[in-house]
């Protein structure tokens, strides 16, 4: 059988925001990469997931010319509001962080945005691939196999392997056992997320610590809005199926934990609804020998931080930074502390997001004193200045070179 054979300096596995990213990044700098995803584009360009995007990753989708849309489509939110014991608490980012924002941009837009512009630049990006497998990572030319979607075998030498093919991907495993120390924690709730044709309710994200679980209300467009609320989790004895959840169920536990005295939220079609879990996930080592891993490849946070797209752009700026200085001078002391620099930035946002997730939730594991610990936990953040500014500046996200 023939091999299609290619060499680039750089293979990324995974067209998700790490690989489309670092593949832009890349080229910036004149490197020439290949990027490879299991996943159709429409398929790609299509999931719902993320959200909010940092102010720093806003930027940085501006600067590297793919901001347009986002200016114009995305809503820029000065804080977010808290609520519990049926009272709303508005954190105001703007103020307590001297300036920064948010926006609400959802990561499939993101995506689109990267692809168009990376194919309108010439990039490779093969999808629909099957089969990827990593060899030699620990020699100086590693190699990925892959068999295109016409059944064609093709085999990609390269410098570096970027493992961007998130937490179900071959990339992490390519790295030996013995040579991965792993931390997690898996969440005993899950989330329940609804798309809904309505206007707004509110002007910005209200996270909501109810009696009856978390609830999240967020937004797509003026015409769509996101919301979530806390479930079982699925894929457990006792799990939670969507069946379980017909709409009035779904609006009478948004309503139960998202209202107030005075405001209601408006009902609109549910036309998407899922269940998803929580975990947090820690790999360390991020390298090894010549591939090294970024966003969800190496690391998972609950989503009630709305940091993973944002970790693994931070991720992927770090690698890109560090190819750079190793192809424009030969020094590869950037991509010799890659992985030790890199933990250290995402160990501060799994703490964050395990902080607003054990605060925000109500855990069936927990005691009544633990939960009452979360109220005065809220009711800390809401009333102390210092507390306040220590949320928002992990919401609007930590400096990347921390
Ligand atoms: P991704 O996005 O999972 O992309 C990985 C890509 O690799 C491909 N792949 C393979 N390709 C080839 N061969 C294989 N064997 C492969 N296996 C997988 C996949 O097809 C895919 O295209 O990882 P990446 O790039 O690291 O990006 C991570 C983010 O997608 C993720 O962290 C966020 O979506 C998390 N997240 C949020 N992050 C935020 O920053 N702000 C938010 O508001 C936010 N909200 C969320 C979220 C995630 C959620 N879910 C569904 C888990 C809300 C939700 C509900
Ligand atoms: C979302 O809009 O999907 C979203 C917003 C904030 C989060 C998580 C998800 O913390």
């Amino acid at each position: 059988m023939t091999v299609l054979q290619k060499r680039v300096q750089v293979g990324i596995n995974g067209a998700g925001p790490a690989g489309l990213f670092l593949a832009l990044l890349l080229r910036r700098e004149g490197i020439e990469s290949i990027v490879l995803d299991s996943r159709e584009r429409g398929a790609i360009e299509e999931t719902i997931r993320a959200g909010v995007l940092e102010q720093w990753t806003a930027d940085l989708m501006r600067e590297l010319g793919v901001g347009g849309r986002m200016d114009k489509e995305g809503h820029f939110h000065r804080g977010i509001t808290l609520q519990f014991l049926g009272e709303r608490h508005h954190l105001d980012f703007v103020d307590l962080t001297g300036g920064k924002q948010v926006i609400v941009y959802p990561q499939h837009e993101v995506l689109k945005d990267l692809i168009a512009e990376l194919l309108a630049q010439g990039q490779d990006i093969v999808f629909g691939v099957k089969d990827v497998q990593l060899h030699d990572i620990e020699a100086k030319q590693p190699r990925l196999t892959y068999t295109r979607p016409d059944g064609k075998a093709c085999e990609i030498q390269c410098d570096f392997i970027a493992g961007c093919d998130g937490f179900h991907g071959p990339s992490r495993q390519a790295i030996p056992k013995e040579l991965r120390r792993e931390y997690q924690k898996v969440y005993p709730f899950g989330w329940l997320g609804v798309l809904v044709e309505a206007p707004p309710s509110y002007h910005e994200l209200i996270y909501s610590n109810h009696e009856r679980g978390f609830a999240l209300l967020s937004t797509r467009s003026d015409t769509v809005q996101r919301m979530y609320i806390q479930c079982d989790p699925p894929h457990t004895s006792k799990g939670d199926d969507i069946a379980n959840y017909p709409d009035e169920r779904i609006w009478d536990e948004l309503h139960a934990r998202l209202d107030t005295a005075d405001s209601t939220l408006t009902e609109g079609k549910i036309f998407q609804k899922g269940i998803i879990g929580m975990r947090s996930f820690v790999c360390e080592t991020m390298r090894h020998g010549n591939l090294f891993l970024a966003g969800d490849a190496a690391h998972i946070v609950p989503p009630t931080g709305a940091k993973g797209l944002n970790l693994a752009v931070g991720d992927v700026l770090r690698l890109s930074r560090a190819l750079t200085q190793f192809y424009k001078s030969g020094d590869a002391g950037k991509l010799d502390s890659y992985s030790a620099e890199a933990v250290r930035r995402v160990w501060k946002a799994e703490r964050f997001s395990w902080y607003m997730t054990t605060m925000l939730h109500r855990n069936p594991e927990e005691s009544d004193f633990e939960q009452r610990i979360h109220l005065a936990d809220l009711d800390y953040v809401a009333h102390s200045q210092a507390a306040a500014t220590a949320l928002a500046e992990n919401y609007v996200g930590l400096a990347v070179d921390l």
